[in-house]
């Protein structure tokens, strides 16, 4: 490899089932950090909403009874191992989790933190999936918008440990605005967690089609923005419900360099190049060579599909 380069960890976290504590969880993720360090990881990532099991899927009629499955800090005692781990071994990761703050407002969150255990980025999911209403006959719903605001921090690129690191959350990965915003602000990697259920309420794919979406969103984000782009799933069966695998570190030229082969807690760890996208970014993604600002306006003004623009031929 020719320029820059660093170990770059994934793990993919099996379900957590609602009975499972912090402590324990913590615990699988301090096991995946050492097995990341192991085969040569300086970063690891986890996946969305890692310390409790997807409880987005459950309807409750008075949202303070969701208050458990949030952290009011980070770390806490709880999670404090995690960072104290990444600082002994000196592995940077990037963790997803609900958050609560001291006013009582509640989001998707994922932080970076560096090889020194500190917080260097956070990030609050801005694309919010699913429904705020109860589907009453439906066991798992997909209520984000009900137990989430959208996030108030953009979309942000972080230094860490020298590299810049752009975090999105699930959702936001089927959005090309996302990386093309993280890209302009010079990302090297985006990371992102994710929990996706086969089906939403109103949704059902078949499940190669799923897994096809998930990959071409991520393929996609980095080969037409230049990055590095790794996926970390919570994936396998969580209280009866089934989410996807998946987990896969990508290429600047959109190749899949690393992928789990199961639904399980596993851990794919790739050396990657990150001077590699240079050529990209010289000659097929010259961004200032190429890109035609002053045509794109009608990504940011306009919300909805609308009628044709008027063309004057
Ligand atoms: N989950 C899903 C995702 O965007 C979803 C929502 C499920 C979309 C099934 C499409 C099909 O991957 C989260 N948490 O955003």
């Amino acid at each position: 490899m020719a320029g820059r380069t660093m170990g770059l960890g994934v793990l993919q976290v099996g379900g957590i089932q609602p009975s499972e504590t912090r402590p324990q969880v913590v615990a699988r993720l301090v096991q995946g950090l050492r097995e990341g360090k192991g085969r040569g990881a300086d970063f690891v990532v986890f996946p969305e909403l890692t310390l409790t099991t997807f409880f987005p899927r459950y309807w409750v009629d008075d949202i303070q009874d969701m208050n458990h499955h949030y952290e009011t800090d980070m770390p806490s005692a709880q999670t404090a191992p995690l960072f104290e781990e990444a600082k002994e071994l000196g592995v940077g990761f990037c963790l997803g989790y609900a958050e609560l703050t001291p006013d009582g407002r509640r989001f998707n969150t994922a932080i970076t933190v560096d090889r020194a255990g500190r917080i260097s980025g956070k990030y609050r999911k801005i694309h919010l999936p699913g429904h705020a209403n109860n589907i009453a006959d439906r066991k798992h719903q997909h209520l984000e918008k009900r137990y989430f605001e959208v996030g108030d921090l953009g979309f942000g690129v972080f230094n860490t440990d020298g590299v810049n690191i752009g975090m999105a959350i699930c959702n936001d990965r089927r959005w090309s605005e996302v990386y093309r915003i993280l890209s302009l602000q010079s990302a090297d990697l985006v990371v992102l967690g994710y929990n996706t259920p086969l089906s939403l309420p109103g949704w059902t794919e078949q499940p190669h089609t799923a897994m096809h979406a998930h990959l071409i969103c991520l393929q996609a984000g980095a080969y037409q923005n230049s990055m590095w782009v790794a996926a970390a799933a919570k994936s396998g069966t969580e209280d009866g419900a089934y989410m996807m695998g998946g987990s896969v570190i990508v290429a600047p030229n959109g190749e899949i360099v690393a992928r789990t082969a199961s639904d399980e807690d596993e851990l794919i760890v790739a050396e990657i190049d990150l001077d590699m996208a240079e050529a990209y970014r010289r000659v097929l993604f010259d961004y200032a060579a190429h890109r035609r600002i002053e045509e794109y306006g009608l990504i940011s003004e306009r919300l909805d599909r609308g009628a044709p623009l008027p063309v004057d031929f």
